[in-house]
């Protein structure tokens, strides 16, 4: 009383009834049936396709799971895991045929680690203003990996000195194939089961995907089946046809695995109306598959001026970060950005520093700065 509030804004209807009866397998609230991902089908392919995340809706550093972006060459197999086998032979001196619960036997781990595919942004092009943070950047998720790590499998079937590449081989139409690097493969590569908490989707790659922290999301083989050793890498579709990098003198960088420092202010952002000017925070992601992100700077006015943001505990590494910074509209136009520098000292380049250095033939592994333009009115666009 005296708040200024009705009795019904204050105890609505749902307060005076009965709820809804339990379930099985919780959903988000239909109030929220906004949030969702969005199809780029190219028609003739329709299992060739992909969805994005929408990050401007989303909290935190876990995607949720329904939420993760998806990138399918040949669709989403229905694998029954009581059938499916991960092969480990090649270059080894004891090949080995696992089931999916002698694999969960193994002592595990769980990382918190971004995946993103090197296609995300494809900001080579002239950029469209319509273009939505989930268009710009959808693909780009973040989860909790669980699964074994894969030098304890690699152990396990003694790898031999001659062994210097892995290649990883999907159960999918696709039968989707990557050489990763020996070195890498003992480092922090997972053979993953598990995704925040229970076993992976269908669209993650379940029963069993490989997981490479860092690493261009391709190379992360989803429903693996098959590792095999090697003293050289396969050179296979997906590392020559594409996946390669065309620089302007007409080469092509092959085997860029590293996905390299980069951010993007997810609100406001491009799709937005800001509404009233005044306080506003601007939020955003940031991350490097090189290790943990530092620094994150905001610019309000093109990149001619830059505040640092706050960075939100935990910063982990090769994991989204979350920055914040408290901004005043005024009301007139703006031009928002944000620049990342991860701990090995990299800077996320400018559109014009990146062209500069890879000129416009390429069309993976774009990572610079972001910019979404605010209009007088307060309507974001994407403006590169
Ligand atoms: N077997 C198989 N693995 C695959 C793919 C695929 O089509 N088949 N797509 C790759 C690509 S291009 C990316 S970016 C990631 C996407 O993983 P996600 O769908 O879980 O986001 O999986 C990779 N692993
Ligand atoms: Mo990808």
């Amino acid at each position: 009383a005296g708040a200024g509030a009705s009795a019904d804004e204050l105890v609505p209807d749902w307060s005076r009834a009965q709820g809804a009866p339990i379930s099985g397998y919780g959903q988000p609230s239909p109030f929220e049936s906004g949030v969702v991902r969005r199809a780029r089908t190219k028609p003739p392919f329709p299992t060739a396709a992909s969805t994005g995340t929408p990050h401007g809706a989303l909290f935190g550093l876990i995607t949720p799971s329904g939420l993760h972006f998806e990138r399918h060459h040949g669709g989403v197999p229905a694998i029954d895991p009581d059938r499916h086998r991960l092969l480990v032979h090649g270059l080894v001196d004891n090949p080995l045929v696992f089931t999916m619960d002698e694999l969960v036997r193994f002592p595990a781990v769980s990382r918190i680690h971004f995946l993103e595919c090197s296609g995300n942004t494809q900001g080579w092009a002239t950029p469209d203003p319509k273009w939505t943070v989930q268009d710009t950047h959808g693909l780009l998720s973040c989860s909790e990996w669980t699964g074994v790590k894969l030098s304890t499998l690699l152990d396990e079937v003694g790898v031999r000195p001659e062994a210097t590449w892995v290649i990883a081989e999907g159960a999918d139409a696709a039968g989707m194939t990557r050489s990763l690097p020996i070195g890498k493969a003992l480092d922090d590569v997972i053979v993953a089961y598990a995704q925040n908490g229970e076993r992976l989707r269908p669209e993650q790659g379940y029963p069993v995907r490989l997981f490479i922290p860092g690493y261009e999301g391709n190379m992360s083989v989803k429903w693996l089946r098959r590792l095999r050793l090697d003293d050289k890498p396969q050179q296979g579709r997906e590392e020559t046809s594409k996946y390669t990098d065309l620089m302007p003198d007409g080469r092509a960088r092959e085997f860029t695995f590293l996905m390299e420092a980069k951010s993007v202010i997810t609100s406001p952002s491009g799709g937005a109306a800001i509404g009233a000017p005044g306080f506003h925070e601007i939020r955003g992601v940031a991350w490097s598959g090189q290790g943990r992100i530092a620094r994150v700077e905001v610019s309000v006015d093109g990149g001619a001026s830059w505040r640092d943001a706050e960075l939100a505990e935990p910063v982990l590494s090769k994991c989204l970060a979350r920055f914040r910074l408290p901004w005043r509209w005024e009301g007139g136009p703006a031009a928002l950005q944000s620049r990342a520098t991860d701990e090995t000292g990299y800077v996320q380049p400018s559109r014009d520093r990146l062209i500069a250095a890879r000129g416009v033939n390429s069309y993976y592994h774009y990572n610079a700065i972001q910019t979404w333009s605010v209009a007088a009115d307060g309507e974001v666009r994407n403006a590169a």
